[in-house]
Formats: C-alpha cells, structure tokens, sequence
C-alpha cells in the first residue's frame, strides 16, 4: 500500500485484501453467501442472530426492556455470530440478511416461515409496534421519536465506520480522516448535549427507542468507552449526554441486555447464548469455565 500522500486512484479500482487495516479479513466487495451454514433455532418465536456490539446490544436491550415490561412474548434465543469468523456470510444468515450484518431477527410467531428483519433500527420498530410500546402514539412525540432514531442510523456510520475506524483501527494515522471524523463525531455530541440539556429523554419526558438506539454507540463514546478515543474527543464537555448515558445505564434491562452476545470484557459480563431468563445467572462466561470439564 502506497503512503497516503502518494497515491493517485488508478483508472479502475481492484480489490487489494492485504490492505492491513483490522477487520480486513472479513471486507469483500461483493454481497452474497461464503458458505452454506443453516442457522440453529431455539423454543421461542423470536430468534436473534447477533453479536454484543453497539448495534447488537440495541436489539438485545430492547427485549430485555420487553420482557421487564411483562411482555412474554418477547422472549427470544439469541445466538452469536462472530464476524471476525465470517459467520455473516453463511447461507443462514444471509437468508435473514442480505446485507451480512448482525443484528438480524427471525420472527417465527407467524408459524414456520418467519419474518425477517434486519438493520437495528427496523428491528427496534417492528419491536416496538408488535408490542405497542416503546414508541410514542401522539403524532408529533412519534415524528420527534422517529426523527431521532433515523438520525441514529444516519450518524453512527461516521463515528464508527468514520472516526473509530481511523483512529483506531487504520494500518495508519490519516490526519485528514481523523480531522474529518472527528469533527463530525464533536458536532454530533454536541447536538444530542444541546437536546439534552432541554429533554430527560431525546424524544421527550419517555424513555424510547430512540434512546435505546442512540445510547449505545453515543452514551459509550461520551463514557469514554469506544476505540479509546475520550480524552482525544474531550468527551467530558458533553455533560448532558453523560447524565442520561448515566441514568440509562442503571436500568436493569439494560445492564442485562448488554452483556448478551458480548464477547469482550470481565467473563462475568459475558452471556454468549441466552435462551432463558434464568442464562443470566448460570450460562456467563465466569460460570461455564468454572465448571469441570466432562
Ligand atoms: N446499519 C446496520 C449496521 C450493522 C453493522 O454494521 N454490523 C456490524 C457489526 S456492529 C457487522 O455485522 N459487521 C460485519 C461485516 O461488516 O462484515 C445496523 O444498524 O444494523
């Protein structure tokens, strides 16, 4: 690979794999199935096939709120897809989403053909509508809500795919990239502390989809918690943001659903399959090491 100062884009662009940048081995420029691999099915209606990244704990911090809410019919299997592995480009899981990106969810409550949805914030409002909650039903908290999750979509790519991606995990520091990103990711923060110094909730007074689309990816970058980017990005001047990563951190669905999928971090926070509610306390990552092998 050339120095970036150096390079001039050929006429037509070909496919380099060993462009060194981490995650390289699993970027291909063309979409489809690697290999044929079904996916597993557990006893519920919803299964979810994800892993505990920002867009993965969306989805599972959402059933866990369902559930906590006495929704029963929110109970769901969830398995890992490790995408370091390549899992996303099984026929199974390209069946359930063409775009090979966890979060994906099979909903079998239908009967054997199964709804499918992808793209977290899909997810969370199919969630949300089957359920009729989570979501406000007054036309214009409904439009603040749905703008905000949209805004979500929209905007984590540059925080992600954008300023983590360069900061962290390019084969080198691109100062123009990371001024690029990093700027936007600033504006973005500011835009969500200036929302939340006049609102408890981005939507309003409700706690909603919209907070929990957008809690992960900017409540954990204001927490410091992301491609260890804090005190480059001066994360603590975003106050408001951090009072309501705070308070939506200590919701119990949440510090459930976070751990569900998640592969990194103490082994005690580590749920790597849940089908049961009784997982948490049993099937952690601590726990089933502990135990003796058979
Ligand atoms: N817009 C998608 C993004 C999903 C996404 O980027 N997922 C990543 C993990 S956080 C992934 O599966 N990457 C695997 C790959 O790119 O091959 C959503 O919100 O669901």
């Amino acid at each position: 690979m050339s120095d970036p100062t150096d390079y001039v884009p050929p006429k037509i662009w070909t496919w380099n794999k060993a462009n060194g940048g981490r995650f390289a081995n699993i970027n291909r420029p063309v979409a489809g199935a690697t290999h044929e691999q079904a996916l597993p099915r557990g006893k519920h209606p919803l299964q979810l096939y994800s892993l505990g990244t920002p867009n993965g704990i969306k989805v599972t911090v959402m059933l866990e709120e369902l559930l906590a809410q006495g929704h029963s019919g929110a109970e769901y299997d969830a398995w890992l897809i490790r995408i370091n592995e390549g899992q996303q480009f099984g026929s199974g899981f390209v069946a359930a989403n063409p775009n090979s990106k966890i979060p994906a969810l099979l909903d079998y409550s239908g009967g054997d053909t199964p709804v499918r949805v992808f793209e977290s914030g899909a997810i969370l409002l199919y969630l949300a509508e089957k359920f009729g909650t989570l979501v406000p039903t007054e036309p214009a908290l409904r439009a603040e809500c749905m703008s905000w999750l949209f805004w979500q979509m929209g905007s984590a790519p540059y925080l992600g795919g954008g300023f983590g991606h360069f900061y962290a995990y390019a084969p080198f520091k691109i100062e123009y990239a990371i001024d690029r990103f990093a700027m936007e990711v600033k504006r973005e923060l500011d835009v969500l502390n200036r929302r939340l110094a006049e609102s408890r909730f981005i939507a309003g007074d409700d706690y909603t989809i919209a907070d929990i689309a957008i809690w992960p990816w900017y409540g954990g970058m204001a927490k410091g918690q992301l491609y260890e980017g804090g005190e480059f990005l001066q994360v603590q001047e975003y106050t408001h943001v951090i009072r309501w990563a705070d308070e939506i951190a200590k919701r119990p669905a949440v510090r459930r659903g976070r751990m569900v999928n998640r592969v990194m971090g103490p082994l005690a926070n580590q749920l790597h399959e849940r089908h049961d509610a009784s997982d948490f306390d049993t099937q952690t990552q601590d726990k089933l090491q502990a135990k003796p092998q058979a």
